[in-house]
């Protein structure tokens, strides 16, 4: 709502059309900058200090934003009352970043285009290290809509990731994702970790920490622009 709210391509048409691969999207929510809409990283089920990360993602955009034009940031979180997107839009807001260029939203990343809201090719995912489906949050919902597709995509290109980094696989365009959403690409990108019963506890050592979720943002933005390349 807040993009449709504050963005002047966001007109209010119902007419659908087929974009090139065959989708059918309302031309209202069809990208036409490359968008890319992420989770907030670490901040849930690793969590993560709300306070801490808020700061971490202002930074991150501000410094992408500074070296990359014409795309947009978007983070989005299911929780309609999500802390993590209040503090990350009023931080945004003081160092007036444009909200054409990044903005917060509420809604399932796996359901973004069919449930109105926004359509876009690229989507972030909180991963395990792993890159294992499953254990909940984010991850299991993204593997869960992308069906087996993504899990085989995945497999192709990496059997782990380490805290910090993120890696970029393209979706088959038989996956369930890409055919209702038009997802084309998933980054699936791990975060540091602050709860014990996970793997690689940083025990609350939040320089190591924000190091380390400082990469993993760059590390995804990184990915989003080569992939727009
Ligand atoms: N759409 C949008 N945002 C979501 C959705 C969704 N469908 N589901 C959750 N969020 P988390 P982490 C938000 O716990 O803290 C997994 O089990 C959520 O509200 O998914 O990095 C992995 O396998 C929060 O703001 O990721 C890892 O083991 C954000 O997504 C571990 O959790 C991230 O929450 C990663 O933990």
């Amino acid at each position: 709502q807040e993009i449709k709210d504050k963005d002047p391509c966001f007109m209010e048409l119902e007419n659908e059309h087929e974009n090139k691969e065959g989708i059918k999207l309302k031309d209202s929510l069809v990208d036409d900058i490359p968008i890319l809409a992420f989770p907030s990283i670490s901040t849930s089920d690793f969590q993560f200090d709300h306070g801490k990360a808020s700061d971490v993602i202002v930074e991150s955009v501000i410094e992408f934003l500074n070296k990359v034009d014409n795309v947009r940031l978007v983070l989005v979180d299911i929780s309609h009352k999500s802390h993590m997107l209040s503090l990350v839009k009023e931080k945004a807001e003081k160092k007036n970043i444009d909200p054409n260029k990044f903005s917060t939203l509420v809604g399932d990343i796996t359901r973004l285009c069919t449930e109105g809201k926004l359509c876009c090719r690229v989507i972030a995912n909180a991963a395990n290290w792993r890159l294992k489906p499953g254990g909940g949050g984010v991850n299991a919902a993204i593997f869960k809509a992308a069906g087996e597709d993504l899990e085989m995509a995945t497999k192709e290109r990496a059997d782990t990731l380490s805290p910090g980094t993120s890696v970029a696989i393209p979706l088959p365009s038989t996956s369930p994702l890409y055919r209702r959403e038009g997802v084309t690409h998933v980054i699936h990108v791990l975060g540091p970790n602050m709860n014990p019963q996970r793997p690689n506890c940083l025990k609350n050592d939040y320089v190591k920490g924000c190091k380390v979720l400082r990469d993993a943002y760059a590390s995804l933005f990184e990915n989003f622009a080569s992939i727009t390349r």
